[in-house]
């Protein structure tokens, strides 16, 4: 079927499946390394691009195919390409799109191996990096050199979750001939299409929404152009870092319930996030559905939800962040993000502890910053561990809070 002019959810379900000679409704895996030709013909046509078909899983296989068309269809992009993980696509993007004397600007809260593999790497390679406030973007502006020739910006960030203007960084980008790439991790395509934006590459981990159930690893860089797509699909062919036929399986399989379960868990962080910022022993809560948020309106226009990540920082700094975690029982302590569970963990000691202490204390990643990532769970129940384990901070215990009266 083609899906290309349907809807969202019926690109969810539909878009990229292959039909095979059994009538499957699902497309199979493809567990094969390699494929016959009929003849030595066949095998040099398919070599040299005259005849279309599969040669080879690093280089295509139909499972990961159905996968690539489907996230392309919902992105907006010309075409798409499935990685091992989520570094495997950022570093594929990298070294596509990169090259030695070149410059890039980017988001300075980005994920922080996103960061590390730039300034402890790419930097071994002769490629300059220079990293920003986006949300600002005279920041931006002021960055920008002769030689940049990428912007590469994470809108909402990980985890200080702030919100970069797409349109805007797109026209800074583009005067100066660099490309926009977006990793859209965190928002996922049902909430946010920077290539509508005007971004040219936009990059996921799959290992969060889009797959959704904490089982796989993987990551996808979709292209606005077909000359982008190319350019990346041969680096990834090189590089190696390609998803295989059972993971692809299963991030498909997740897929289809994308919508669903952002809607639900945002339904949940919507109710989380103004509970937590009225909390005695809460500083401050990040949410960008939150009018407290300084980007919020910019949320709301570049956006069609808020999603289900919340950062916050306890008055207790770190040690009472440390009691939270060891306190509660439904939510896992644990990184990763974008499951159908409820996730808490510490980016200064977990996922952003490669990064140097000025440089993330620089970016809002404080000591103290707690990040939760929303499930689906029933609200009540996540609302109630989350009283519990704050309750093991202090006198907080003694705290009479309304909205849990009737909570169990
Ligand atoms: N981009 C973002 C925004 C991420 O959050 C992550 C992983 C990656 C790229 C890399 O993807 P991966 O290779 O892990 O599939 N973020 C993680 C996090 O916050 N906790 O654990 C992993």
């Amino acid at each position: 079927m083609d899906t290309r002019n349907k809807g969202f959810n019926t690109k969810l379900v539909h878009a990229g499946i292959r039909e095979d000679a059994h009538g499957s409704v699902v497309t199979p895996i493809y567990q094969t390394s390699t494929f016959a030709f009929r003849n030595a013909q066949q095998g040099a046509n398919r070599f040299a691009g005259i005849e279309d078909g599969y040669i080879y899983t690093r280089i295509g296989n139909p499972t990961t195919s159905a996968l690539e068309e489907n996230v392309a269809q919902l992105e907006n992009g010309f075409g798409a390409t499935a990685m091992a993980s989520g570094m495997g696509a950022v570093s594929t993007v990298y070294l596509a799109l990169l090259s030695g004397g070149d410059h890039m600007v980017s988001t300075d809260s980005v994920y922080g191996p996103s960061r590390g593999l730039m300034e402890k790497h790419m930097s071994r390679f002769g490629v300059e990096s220079t990293y920003v406030d986006t949300s600002d973007l005279e920041n931006l502006a002021k960055a920008m050199k002769v030689n940049t020739k990428l912007v590469y910006i994470e809108s909402p960030s990980n985890p200080a979750m702030s919100v970069t203007d797409i349109a805007a960084a797109a026209e800074i980008a583009h005067a100066a001939g660099a490309l926009l790439v977006v990793d859209n991790t965190f928002a996922s395509p049902h909430l946010q299409k920077p290539l509508d934006l005007g971004a040219d590459v936009v990059l996921h981990s799959v290992t969060k929404f889009i797959n959704g159930h904490a089982d796989i690893v993987g990551g996808i860089v979709v292209a606005k152009t077909e000359a982008l797509h190319k350019q990346i699909r041969a680096m990834l062919i090189n590089l190696g870092a390609n998803m295989d036929p059972h993971q692809s399986y299963m991030v498909s399989r997740g897929l289809k319930t994308l919508a669903l379960r952002v809607e639900r868990a945002e339904e949940n962080a919507s109710r989380i996030a103004p509970w937590l910022e009225a909390h005695p022993q809460v500083a401050w809560v990040r949410y960008i559905g939150l009018p407290s948020h300084p980007q919020h309106e910019l949320a709301r226009r570049q956006m069609t939800g808020f999603g289900s990540m919340i950062s916050f920082e306890l008055k207790g700094g770190m040690d009472a962040g440390r009691v939270v975690m060891d306190n509660v029982h439904l939510a896992g302590l644990a990184v990763s993000l974008g499951g159908v569970e409820t996730l808490i963990s510490h980016p200064a000691s977990m996922t952003h502890a490669g990064m140097a202490r000025e440089s993330r204390l620089a970016a809002g990643i404080t000591d103290g910053l707690v990040r939760l990532s929303v499930g689906i769970e029933d609200l009540d129940d996540i609302l109630s561990d989350l009283h519990q384990a704050l309750g093991h901070i202090g006198q907080v215990q003694q705290v009479e809070d309304p909205q849990l009266a009737g909570l169990p």
